[in-house]
């Protein structure tokens, strides 16, 4: 049977004890270690089972100074192996005083949105000389997990053990896309057409939900809600039509996945026993591997701006915009009625982590993300995460802007404390 293995590289500049760090994990002799520069030649390569983790493939790499003549084509074959891996382990020896490489390997592996773990390994007896940690490129500084320890100790083993499964996320963490959905029964999709929507397919979450529950052996039905309508002062039309669609089911639907724009008339018109939720809400459940939660805990922060906060609200991808945009309008809408004074800015595509003044923000409200990968979207987390900056989602914004009892109604079909 094959194993499922995560993939650990160890990265970092020559001599700065990497394959002393291999060794300590592997508790033998997998490296050879050596005060030579460029003792590793080729990246080693060892299978272990770490406590707490499993089956892991372990990477030993060149240090990525190496300037020799061999040196560019070793560099590349060291990337490549930084691309393989699900976790990057930078080593760095914080008595050395150029970053350039550690700043490369911290490029890279951003850049791939790879989860990155710094060990600072001390040479010396002393105590960890932090004016020289200071000095490191501030992404390494405050930004990213790390720990101090002295690779060569095996007492230390235990500690960076620990640190490692504090801060590092498995691979295969996967979560269903509707885990409530159940067999036999139906579950009504709400999709409010508009000018944008493309014809001849669903959207992407639309499909997917469709997919999610006819593969379960349940019966998802479609419905085109009518917003202008349901809105205006002939809304009592748009409801009859919506009650007597419920009406003719001779088995009562299960649940309701709307699209979250429709949560203004969806909180009032589902009736109180039919579970509702929204598209929003399931892509980012998906996307984060059940990290729903935290998008919930952002919400709160909603209930307490005060003047001069910032907003971001953060788009995946750049998709053509209607009049009536969420993003651009109906949330910036909500925001400015209720807090006037706070500013909202925008980040559309894929350029977040780029975004410097992410620290600045008081709170992101971010898209489905229906159309970044889940280790994209999961590296936008941890930056936040290391930043403290809460994050929420649009479906739980627009929720939130019906009440708490619409909040936690959508809530309900994930999270068990509702
Ligand atoms: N005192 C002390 N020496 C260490 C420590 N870690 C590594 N060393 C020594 O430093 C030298 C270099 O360590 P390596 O683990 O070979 O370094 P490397 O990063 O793999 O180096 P290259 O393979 O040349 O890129 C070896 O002689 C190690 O024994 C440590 O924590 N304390
Ligand atoms: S990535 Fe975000 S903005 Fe783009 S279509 Fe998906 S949910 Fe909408
Ligand atoms: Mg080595």
């Amino acid at each position: 049977m094959q194993v499922n293995r995560d993939h650990i590289g160890i990265f970092g500049k020559m001599n700065s004890g990497k394959s002393t760090l291999m060794n300590m994990l592997t508790q033998q002799e997998t490296s050879i270690t050596d005060s030579t520069p460029g003792t590793t030649a080729d990246t080693k390569v060892s299978f272990i089972e770490l406590h707490g983790l499993g089956p892991v493939k372990l990477f030993d790499t060149a240090g990525l100074d190496e300037l020799s003549g061999l040196g560019t084509k070793k560099k590349q074959k060291v990337l490549n192996v930084l691309k393989e891996c699900d976790l990057v382990i930078m080593v760095v020896d914080p008595s050395t005083n150029n970053f350039e490489t550690e700043s490369l390997v911290v490029t890279h592996a951003r850049e791939l949105d790879k989860q990155i773990l710094i060990v600072f390994n001390l040479f010396e007896n002393s105590a960890p000389d932090t004016s020289a940690i200071q000095a490191i490129i501030p992404e390494l500084r405050f930004f990213l997990p790390s720990v101090t320890l002295r690779a060569i100790d095996q007492g230390e083993r235990a500690m960076l053990i620990d640190f490692v499964l504090k801060n590092y996320e498995p691979s295969d963490r996967q979560v269903e896309l509707l885990p409530f959905v159940e067999p036999g029964e139906f579950y009504i999709l709400n999709i409010p057409m508009d000018k944008e929507t493309p014809e001849g397919r669903f959207l992407r979450p639309q499909s997917m939900a469709v997919e999610a529950i006819t593969r379960k052996w349940a019966y998802p039905v479609s419905y085109r809600m009518n917003l202008k309508i349901a809105r205006s002062e002939n809304t009592a039309h748009e409801k009859k039509r919506f009650d007597d669609f419920l009406a003719s089911f001779t088995k009562k639907p299960k649940g309701i996945i709307t699209d979250s724009q429709a949560m203004d008339i969806m909180s009032n018109w589902v009736p109180a026993d039919i579970m509702l939720t929204t598209f929003s809400i399931m892509m980012i459940n998906f996307g984060s591997n059940g990290r729903l939660e935290t998008f919930y805990d952002g919400a709160t922060v909603l209930d307490n701006l005060h003047e001069g906060d910032k907003i971001l609200i953060a788009e995946a991808c750049n998709h053509s915009r209607i009049q009536e945009d969420i993003g651009t309008v109906q949330i910036p809408a909500i925001i400015k009625k209720r807090y006037p004074k706070v500013e909202v800015e925008f980040n559309f595509g894929r350029e977040f982590q780029q975004n410097e003044k992410l620290s600045e923000y008081r709170l992101i409200i971010h898209c489905g993300g229906c159309m970044i990968s889940n280790q994209k979207l999961k590296a936008r987390l941890r930056d936040l995460h290391n930043f403290d900056v809460p994050i929420t989602n649009y479906g739980v914004f627009l929720s939130w802007a019906q009440g708490q009892n619409a909040l936690n109604r959508v809530m309900k079909p994930w999270l068990t404390k509702f």
